[in-house]
Parts: C-alpha cells; sequence; structure tokens
C-alpha cells in the first residue's frame, strides 16, 4: 500500500498549528496571545506547562523542513500567529513576526514542499480580548479581515492554499460553553467558567466568525486572487456518530448531531443558511443570517478542510426538550457515548486517550459529498494521540505501531471514497511532531516524532514516521512524470 493508490495529483503533508508548535513567545516582538496568558493561569493545563517554547519550531525550522524533505511530503500545513504579525491585534504592523513567515515559506519552497496556511488557529491578540471581547464583538470582523488582507498582501505571492479558521465549531464551544479553553466563559452548571452565557454566546461568536470568514473571503476573491492564483477554504471538525440501538429515535440523535458538529458552519458557506434542525432547536437564539450576508458567505469557499479523527455513539436526549438548562450541549437533544456491549467506537473526552475509528473517515468524506454536491475536500488532520511515555526506554517510545496502523487504515477507507468518486485531493498527517496538546499540555503525544524534554527538544523518527517515508517514496513513478 502505497501513495500509488491515490490520484497523481492528491498531495501528502504534515500538519501544524503556531501556538502549539512555535514557541518564542515574547520573542522579535511578539504579543501576548490568549493561549499565553491562559496557559500561565494555575490549574488550566493539566500537566501545568505552556507554549513559552512548545516545539521551538521558531529557531529549528531549517531543521524540520529538513525532516519533511526526507519524509517525502509534498505540503505543510501550519498556522500563522497573529500576534506575531499585529502585536496589538491590529495597527502597527511587526515586521520581525513578518520575517520569520517569509523565512519559513521560502524555507519550504527552496526544498519543494507548499505551503499551506491556516489564518487562525485558536491564538487571538490578547489585546483584542481585553479591549472589545474578541469574538462576542463584531468589531472583530474587520481586524480580522484587516489581519487576512495583510497577509495575502505580504505572503500570497507564495502561498497558493489558505484558510480562514481552523475548527470554528470546536473553539466556539470550548470557549463559550464548556468554559475550558480561553476566555473561559460559560453559564452551564456543567462547565469550568466564571461568567457567560453558554445558550446564547457560541451561536454569537460562530455568527461573528462566520461572517469574519466571508469578509477575509470577499477580499482574497476580489483583490488578489485574480493574479496570485490561491485558492482559499476553511477547516472543520468533523466527527461521524453511529446511533447506540436501532431505535429509530437514536437514528434521529445521529442525525441531530452530525448537523449540531459537522454542518454548523459548513451549511451557511457551502448552502447559505444554518442546518434546519438547527434553526429549529435553537430557535430564537440563533442569530438571523441577512440577505446582504448571505450573499456573501454563500458559496466563500474553493476546498472544505476537514480534520477527523474518531467516532462516537450517538443517544436520543429528547427528555432535555424542557429543560431549564438549554446550552449548546443539551439544545442538541443528543448524548453521546463511546461504548456499547463493551466495545468501544470512540473516546468521549478528546485525549489523552484517544481512539482511532478509522471507517469513520470514509462516512464523513460521504456525508460531505452527499450534502454538499461533492466539494474539493483536503483532509487536513488526522491521527492519533497516546499518552506521555517517557520513562519507558526510547526504543519502546518510538516504536508506535499504533499510529501507523492507524494511518495506513485510515488511508485505506480515504482511497476507498476517492475510488467511489469523491472529491477529494490531499491528506495532512496531525502532527510531525509531538507538542503542546491544548489542554493537556505535553502529557498527549501526536508526534511521528518524539521530541526529548530533558535532552534539548532533540527530534527523533518513531516507526510511524518511517511508516509515513515509505508510503510516500512508493510514488516515485508519479514523481517521474
Ligand atoms: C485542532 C486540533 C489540533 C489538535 C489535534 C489533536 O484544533 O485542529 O485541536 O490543534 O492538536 O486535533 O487533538
Amino acid at each position: 500500500f502505497s501513495r500509488k493508490a491515490f490520484p497523481s495529483n492528491f498531495v501528502f503533508g504534515v500538519a501544524s498549528s503556531a501556538y502549539q508548535y512555535e514557541g518564542g513567545y515574547i520573542e522579535d516582538r511578539k504579543g501576548l496571545s490568549n493561549w499565553d496568558v491562559f496557559s500561565h493561569l494555575p490549574g488550566k493545563i493539566a500537566d501545568g506547562k505552556n507554549g513559552d517554547i512548545a516545539a521551538d519550531e521558531y529557531h529549528r525550522y531549517k531543521e524540520d523542513v529538513e525532516i519533511m524533505v526526507e519524509m517525502g511530503v509534498d505540503v505543510y500545513r501550519f498556522s500563522i500567529a497573529w500576534s506575531r504579525i499585529f502585536p496589538q491585534g491590529s495597527g502597527e504592523m511587526n515586521p520581525l513576526g513578518v520575517q520569520y513567515y517569509n523565512n519559513l515559506i521560502d524555507a519550504l519552497l527552496s526544498k519543494g514542499i507548499q505551503p499551506f496556511v491556516t489564518l487562525y488557529h485558536y491564538d487571538i491578540p490578547q489585546t483584542l480580548e481585553v479591549q472589545y471581547g474578541s469574538w462576542l464583538n463584531p468589531q472583530i470582523i474587520k481586524d480580522f479581515a484587516n489581519y487576512a488582507e495583510a497577509c495575502y498582501r505580504m505572503f500570497g505571492d507564495r502561498v497558493k492554499y489558505w484558510t480562514t479558521f481552523n475548527e470554528p465549531n470546536v473553539f466556539t464551544l470550548k470557549g463559550y460553553s464548556e468554559g475550558n479553553y480561553p476566555p473561559s466563559r460559560c453559564s452551564s452548571p456543567f462547565g469550568n467558567c466564571t461568567a457567560g452565557n453558554s445558550s446564547t454566546e457560541p451561536y454569537t461568536v460562530g455568527h461573528n466568525v462566520l461572517r469574519a470568514h466571508a469578509s477575509a473571503v470577499d477580499i482574497y476573491r476580489r483583490k488578489y486572487q485574480g493574479h496570485q492564483g490561491g485558492l482559499i477554504g476553511i477547516v472543520i471538525s468533523t466527527e461521524w456518530y453511529e446511533p447506540l440501538t436501532n431505535a429509530p429515535e437514536d437514528a434521529d440523535a445521529a442525525d441531530r448531531i452530525l448537523a449540531f458538529h459537522n454542518a454548523w458552519f459548513l451549511d451557511p458557506i457551502v448552502l447559505g443558511e444554518y442546518p434546519p434542525i438547527m434553526q429549529k432547536l435553537v430557535g430564537k437564539r440563533m442569530p438571523k443570517i441577512t440577505e446582504e450576508l448571505r450573499h456573501k458567505l454563500h458559496g466563500s469557499f474553493d476546498f472544505l478542510g476537514l480534520n477527523y479523527y474518531s467516532a462516537f455513539y450517538a443517544r436520543d436526549a429528547s427528555y432535555f426538550v424542557n429543560s431549564p438548562i438549554r446550552d449548546f450541549h443539551r439544545d442538541s437533544l443528543t448524548t453521546l457515548t463511546a461504548e456499547k456491549d463493551g466495545t468501544l467506537i470512540g473516546p468521549l473526552m478528546y485525549p489523552p486517550h484517544m481512539t482511532s475509528v478509522p471507517y469513520g473517515i470514509e462516512k464523513v468524506v460521504d456525508y460531505i459529498k452527499n450534502r454538499y454536491s461533492n466539494p474539493l475536500v483536503f483532509i487536513t488532520e488526522s491521527g492519533f494521540g497516546n499518552e506521555r511515555n517517557d520513562n519507558l526506554p526510547l526504543l519502546q517510545v518510538l516504536n508506535d505501531t499504533f499510529r501507523a496502523d492507524c494511518i495506513e487504515n485510515t488511508l485505506k477507507y480515504l482511497s476507498k471514497t476517492i475510488r467511489n468518486g469523491a472529491n477529494v485531493r490531499g491528506y495532512f498527517f496531525w502532527s510531525l511532531l509531538d507538542n503542546f496538546e491544548w489542554l493537556f499540555g505535553y502529557s498527549s503525544k501526536f508526534g511521528m516524532y518524539h521530541i526529548d524534554l530533558k535532552d534539548e527538544l532533540q527530534r527523533y523518527p518513531k516507526l510511524s514516521a518511517y511508516w509515513y517515508r515509505s508510503f510516500l517514496k512508493g510514488n516515485t513513478a508519479v514523481h517521474e512524470e
């Protein structure tokens, strides 16, 4: 099994994000981001660590590009830290931050690797949070569009793949319903927060994100795409759901959660409307898409980026319908479980205990293909996390057969959907290196390379790195064409 099982124009890569990889958190006049501030608060991150240094890519990007070259990847997905470009969110630009991304992009291109850039992967300049409440305030739309345009202007001569947001369906919930990501807002009795309103804020924030996305795409299309010739899209977290039982209520529950999770942002962008079931269940709390906004949003993508990790059992929870607590999680009238009759389909909590459910990628891709008339898709993340195991001998740490199996099986299902007609054009493994896994800090590892935290962050290839390399090198015939 090698990349020959995929079309010859299909690209393979690895994915990362600024806060999880770069470090250099106050270097070269970078401003503080929400995650810089949040991760320093006591008790927020499982292992008490933060991303001040992370994988130190800010200093080691050349070494990491070499690793990618050896591996044989075609594309590298990374995000730009807004607070490096505009330390205060808007206003004065920081040439040193611009220089870093110019260096990274040039280093990639000089080795034939295409940059695939995310503008926003959870980290926002803290100033915008403090000044006006970031995503809760429509003021953010102008600031985001201004930042996006600066990026097109400075990097768009060389960057041909852009995505506006990474997983807005995750940061809205974690930041404003569960309260366990910054800005730690929620009112749910099940949450972890101090102030906020879980029944309205996730939807308000989601709406502002959609408006910001539409503006950023509009600017790209009107002013840059014509001469720069790149593609633009958005990245969504996708999951697959199986009904827990054969009861029709559970099948409906699975449909509802598919809409709430996978389609919340994609329906407005592809079809111009929030999913009908969300409109019905959220009612007046769901912001209205005006004619003017619909005009801008509808079709505001060249491709869709899907992150896929796992699957769950869905079970009807209609008894919440009269519950006085109507936060996001209750609005879908669905509960999720990981296990049925002792069989585990997925993790109820994301890392450290990830479960790989490879067949779900075929289901998710088919769902997108059918719901949206087979759009152009990139699998922008897929991978497997395990618990930190550095106490074991190095050779054991590097022996991640489970990760290699996860990639291989996932790619087999992906190649099947493509043979069946799905318009998927690329796959990115999350992730090249072990890195800062948000709430889990360094206690959850996703890398094909182990990073030795005790030995100057030296990189060591795991078995999965060798697997991916030989999978990719199997394509020599196509490269010679
Ligand atoms: C995302 C994800 C990544 C995670 C990865 C493993 O938002 O794209 O959170 O940043 O590290 O999905 O959990």
